[in-house]
């Protein structure tokens, strides 16, 4: 007789993100999953959106790091609520993280919540948090391949965020390739080539993030 198999984990953490999906609709709060790479550009697209979108939305921010509350900082010192989780080692966030945090804020009072997931293309595509939809960053430096080797993190976004195009000049950068790559397996992605540094581009991205938030908020 074949032996029965359950994955656990993965089934707890999707009953766990519906739950969660569920808590944020009857609150009126979108939950936005901000994922990359160490230093693709995380909190800098986070504090490029605060700037230009609190007057907007009211923001609070879940910053994901193995260890130390530095993305933390950054944010609270914009006036932003925000928390601090350390995932002592592991590499991904699950729902039941983002589930224990949701008390820790306000709800009635904000619109949106990202969430900073941990730097790294491969396990946090894995896991749903109860996220309405997903920003992937790819920063230049990090080379035009990285949507062909890391396939999940680029087909399960919403959103593909090419950052530090400012510096595209330096780099043997094919942004043909990365937006082929991406569409082939993604074919709704929308992608936006921002510098967070000069602010080119962001116009168009905050254009289509305002517009996604909008809608949820609003249903
Ligand atoms: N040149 C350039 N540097 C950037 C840009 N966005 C972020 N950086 C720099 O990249 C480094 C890592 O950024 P950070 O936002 O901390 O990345 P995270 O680790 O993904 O949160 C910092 O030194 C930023 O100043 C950009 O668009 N252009
Ligand atoms: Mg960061
Ligand atoms: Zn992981």
């Amino acid at each position: 007789m074949e032996i029965k198999v359950v994955h656990q984990i993965m089934e707890w953490n999707e009953d766990c993100s519906d739950k969660i999906k569920k808590d944020l609709r009857e609150k009126k709060v979108c939950l936005v999953n901000v994922m990359g790479s160490p230093g693709a550009g995380k909190t800098s697209v986070i504090t490029s959106i605060i700037e230009r979108l609190s007057d907007r939305f009211k923001i609070g921010v879940i910053e994901g790091d193995i260890a130390g509350k530095i993305d933390a900082e950054k944010i609270q010192s914009l006036g932003i609520p925000v928390v601090q989780l350390n995932t002592d080692g592991a590499c991904h966030i699950e729902a039941m993280a983002i589930d224990n945090m949701l008390p820790d804020f306000d709800l009635d009072a904000l619109d949106v919540i990202f969430v900073e997931n941990i730097g790294n293309l491969v396990c946090p595509a894995e896991f749903n948090i109860g996220e309405d939809f997903r920003v992937a960053l790819l920063s230049v430096p990090e080379g035009d391949d990285k949507a062909a080797k890391y396939p999940l993190m680029f087909s399960t976004t919403d959103a593909l965020v090419i950052n530090k195009y400012d510096m595209v000049d330096y780099f043997d950068f094919d942004t043909d390739r990365v937006v082929k790559d991406a569409t082939d397996r993604n074919p709704s992605v929308k992608i936006f080539k921002v510098s967070n540094k000069t602010g080119d581009g962001l116009d168009e991205f905050l254009d289509w993030l305002g517009k996604r938030i909008e809608d949820k908020i609003s249903a």
